[in-house]
């Protein structure tokens, strides 16, 4: 169970369909897998998803922060090593998605070590879960053509709506168009990504009052401290933190400073080890919980559904499992299937998935 190598292999899949939000915008999926190697000849993987518009991580930054910074301190590790594995990384700061995608590349390798899914290490609750629907701008009419393409074709009735443009009615108008064309058929909650103001917030959510949102996400920056909790505090809908709340440090500082009163969580930003100390602290915290998402591959959303089966509050609502379906391609043997509105986990040991040799050679980009 001893660590003899970590890979970091940059790869690029294109988009069929680009999502754009507050934020920034994804055209390709040019992420890093990360293998890691035992000495029983065991390789678990998982992938790390740069987003430098949310993290500063670039896709060479990862590669050359696991090669040379990561790799040298875990070599020798055995698998169940995974505090003292968490406290050399943390030595380096930032770098989420790095140590991410290392904490479940490692937990993978484990439960293939021992035979069992990691759904089933960490808590085991149930084995599927519903999936939200993240829809990036567009006109209100592709908007809703993209939710009604999702419904019908995958059975998915929840809606992550991004919003965060100027005028805001530009996003009130999409919102208001679902729901009247779906009525109370579809749950819908909105994402803002920091791009409003925090009275702008106020004004779209005023405008929404009657649409029945399920949360309110993100939509002005936390560094606005004083109006943050201004607009929180006015809110009858819980208002979830997502990259304002990268590690449980920050989920407290958040939470009882009273700029959030829900939270995100995301296996590609705190791994498995880092998203069950988040979620344990939510749970004491008395917050509700949903299972994002990072723009993630079919490998990161397996890790997402992996971690969100295994606890009660974490398969309470819908995850945002389903970006996948804007790729082109992927790396997997077999890929994942939304049937129902649902994504089942992967019954097989570790993450349950298996890298596609070919795939790998055809998209990775580094030789
Ligand atoms: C989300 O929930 O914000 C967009 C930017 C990012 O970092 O993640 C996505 C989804
Ligand atoms: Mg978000």
């Amino acid at each position: 169970m001893k660590i003899t190598a970590v890979e970091a292999i940059p790869f690029a899949i294109p988009y069929v369909k680009p999502l754009r939000f507050a934020s920034g915008e994804v055209h390709a999926a040019e992420h890093v897998l990360v293998r890691v190697h035992t000495d029983d000849g065991v390789v678990g993987v998982a992938e790390a998803p740069p987003r430098p518009f949310t993290y500063g991580e670039t896709q060479a930054g990862i590669v050359a922060v696991i090669d040379q910074i990561f790799a040298p301190v875990l070599v020798g590790l055995a698998l169940t090593e995974r505090e003292v594995a968490g406290t050399r990384l943390a030595r380096t700061v930032g770098n989420p998605t790095a140590k991410a995608a290392v904490d479940m590349a490692m937990w993978d390798a484990f439960g293939r070590t021992v035979g069992l899914p990691v759904g089933e290490l960490l808590g085991g609750y149930t084995d599927r879960m519903r999936v939200s629907h993240m829809l990036g701008f567009d006109d209100p009419a592709k908007m809703v053509a993209e939710a009604e393409r999702m419904r019908d074709t995958f059975g998915i009735s929840t809606f992550k709506v991004k919003v965060g443009r100027r005028p805001v009615s530009l996003d009130t108008a999409v919102v208001r168009a679902l729901r009247e064309r779906f009525g109370s058929d579809v749950e819908l909650y909105v994402d803002g990504n920091r791009g409003w103001s925090a009275s702008e917030s106020m004004r779209a959510m005023r405008e929404m009052a009657d649409l029945d949102l399920l949360f309110a996400e993100e939509l002005c920056p936390a560094d606005d401290v004083l109006g943050r909790r201004w607009l929180v505090e006015k809110l009858d809908i819980p208002f979830i933190a997502d990259e304002s709340v990268p590690t449980p440090a920050d989920v407290t500082r958040e939470v009882l400073g009273g700029s959030a009163t829900a939270i995100n969580i995301k296996t590609a930003r705190t791994g498995f080890t880092g998203s069950a100390r988040v979620h344990h602290l939510a749970e004491g915290l008395g917050l509700e919980m949903v299972m994002g998402n990072q723009i993630d591959g079919q490998l990161g959303t397996a890790c997402a559904i992996a971690f969100g089966t295994a606890y009660e509050r974490t398969s309470r609502y819908a995850g945002e499992l389903s970006n996948f379906l804007d790729m082109s391609d992927d790396l997997l043997t077999m890929p994942l299937q939304i049937t129902d509105g649902q994504l089942h986990r992967r019954p097989g040991a570790g993450i349950g998935v298996d890298i596609d040799p070919d795939k790998l050679a055809h998209y990775r980009t580094d030789l």
